[in-house]
């Protein structure tokens, strides 16, 4: 199976699937490389005019893809339609060969060598984590570019970048699930656990488009594996390309942790190393563990990684810190998308019992259970929002009180009414936003457009013993406040 290869797809009309960031960045780069392009989108025309800047030339359907789809050469799809969509059929039986968006942009890259990361969680820190190593000495002396699942597409970077330059990418399963000839330089697979099962149809799909990352690459490229992660263990032993591990010194990896700093070494040369970021939570020494091999391997050196490393300040979406309002800390983990993640977020708080937990969003079939064991000594109390909040409240019932909150805004009153300076209002949903925001960025942004009014409005708390539930709302357990009023 080829990849996609511009010269070969020359004078055939390109349908993009999608036109929400990635498929938009996809058509404008094709058009500008003299392709004539089609777009086609299930939302309504009216949403898709309204939403984005539509480019120059681009013709383009809403509300549902139509018959012209078929009539194109080839497909670029977004990352986020799932293969089981009905069109996909009807292209594969129509012979039209589909390409991922990521795929196709890197079709255009120069860049000298391409990083890609994957993982269930931590892809994006690691990622922008990589970059900034990368950016503080890439031999070669050219950029470092950061685009994919970051939220910036591929198709606008990859244009970009020149012969001496460094991509680094964020690579979801969506996008690699339909990468054929997907083959970075330097890989990671940070983690895998049940995530978007309903995309993938079941966990074996889900891993292997994971496998994608590293199935195309040669001896001469290296992939970076978690060695505390029994699934990457197993799926690294299909790995064609030099393997390094970040783990337990004990398993004899290539990179640990030793009085508090980071240790690497790669095969045949000598050890460095590197002080941890400043980033809270054992899963962000992980995430800079794999930074340092991709970075060691391929040739930045242990000086550079040092200054990159110490750079970085953290994302946006990920154990954001945004600020105190009325002593109560405030702490933006949208990008929290499953239960795995809001795990890794309880493990980086503090063992007081102060986490005032936002859960909920749109179920995506795993249950929250899992979350049972770090609530005890770690959480105060939960407020749920979305359409996942009844399933929440099953889940974890006589856990701590739980405020049935059905919305954001509800959400964030509640707490402030019920907390205590020194508490942590942490959002952290555990689920996906699609049922009550465009996604976990916009629900993110709404979080700490909220936390900014309260810290302007400098609201004076309700006493928390005359904490009201919001109008219509349940107590979902009959418990007291684990540590109220403290
Ligand atoms: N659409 C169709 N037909 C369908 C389904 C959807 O036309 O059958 C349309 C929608 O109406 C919409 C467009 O497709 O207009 C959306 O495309 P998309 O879901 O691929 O989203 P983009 O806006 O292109 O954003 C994508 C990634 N989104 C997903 O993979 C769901 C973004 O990752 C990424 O940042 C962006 O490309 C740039 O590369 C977001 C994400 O949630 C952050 N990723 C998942 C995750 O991290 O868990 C994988």
């Amino acid at each position: 199976m080829t990849g996609f290869e511009p010269s070969k797809r020359k004078g055939q009309r390109a349908c993009v699937l999608g036109l929400g960031r990635s498929g938009l960045a996809a058509a404008r780069l094709l058009l500008r490389r003299g392709f004539s392009v089609f777009g086609s989108d299930t939302r309504p025309a009216a949403e898709v005019k309204a939403s984005a800047r539509l480019p120059a030339g681009l013709v383009w359907e809403g509300s549902g893809h139509g018959d012209r789809v078929l009539k194109c050469g080839f497909v670029v799809k977004s990352p986020g339609i799932a293969r089981s969509a009905p069109i996909i059929a009807r292209i594969e039986a129509a012979g039209i060969p589909i390409f991922s968006e990521v795929e196709t942009a890197l079709a255009f890259s120069r860049a000298k060598k391409l990083v890609a990361i994957t993982g269930t969680n931590g892809k994006t820190t690691t990622a922008s984590l990589t970059a900034a190593v990368f950016s503080k000495g890439f031999p070669g002396g050219g950029k470092t570019h950061l685009a994919g699942n970051v939220g910036i597409p591929a198709s606008e970077v990859a244009v970009r970048t020149g012969p001496k330059d460094a991509l680094v990418l964020e690579a979801s399963s969506y996008q690699l699930e339909d990468s054929r000839r997907f083959r970075p330089d330097a890989a990671a697979i940070l983690n895998i656990t049940a995530d978007h099962i309903e995309h993938h149809g079941a966990m074996a799909g889900y891993i292997e488009a994971k496998a994608r990352i590293f199935r195309e690459q040669g001896p001469d490229h290296w992939c970076v594996f978690n060695a505390f992660d029994p699934l990457t263990m197993k799926l690294s032993r299909r790995c064609p390309s030099r393997r390094l591990f970040f783990g337990p010194k004990a398993l004899g990896v290539h990179a640990w942790m030793e009085g508090g700093r980071i240790r690497a070494r790669l095969p045949g040369e000598a050890e460095a190393s590197f002080p941890p970021p400043a980033i809270p939570g054992e899963h962000n020494l992980h995430n800079a563990m794999a930074a340092v091999l991709l970075a060691l391997c391929q040739g930045v050196k242990p000086a550079a990684a040092r200054a990159g490393l110490a750079s970085f300040k953290g994302v946006e979406h990920r154990l954001e810190e945004c600020g105190t309002a009325g002593g109560i800390r405030c702490v933006n983990d949208s990008k929290a998308t499953n239960v795995d993640s809001t795990m890794v977020a309880l493990k980086s708080m503090p063992e007081s019992g102060r986490v005032m937990l936002i859960l909920g969003g749109l179920h995506k079939g795993s249950p929250y259970t899992p979350l049972r064991s770090l609530i005890p000594g770690r959480v105060k109390c939960i407020l749920t929002i979305g359409s996942a909040a009844a399933k929440v409240e099953e889940d974890l019932a006589g856990t701590v009180h739980i405020f049935p909150c059905k919305e954001l805004a509800v959400a964030a009153d509640t707490a402030f009414k019920v907390g205590a300076p020194g508490d942590i209002l942490l959002l952290s949903p555990a689920a996906a936003s699609f049922d009550q925001f465009k996604d976990f960025e916009d629900r993110g942004r709404q979080f700490k457009e909220l936390m900014r009014q309260r810290q302007e409005k400098r609201l004076r708390r309700t006493p928390p013993t005359t904490a009201r539930l919001p109008r219509g709302g349940r107590l979902a357990t009959r418990g007291r406040l684990a540590t109220r009023g403290k």
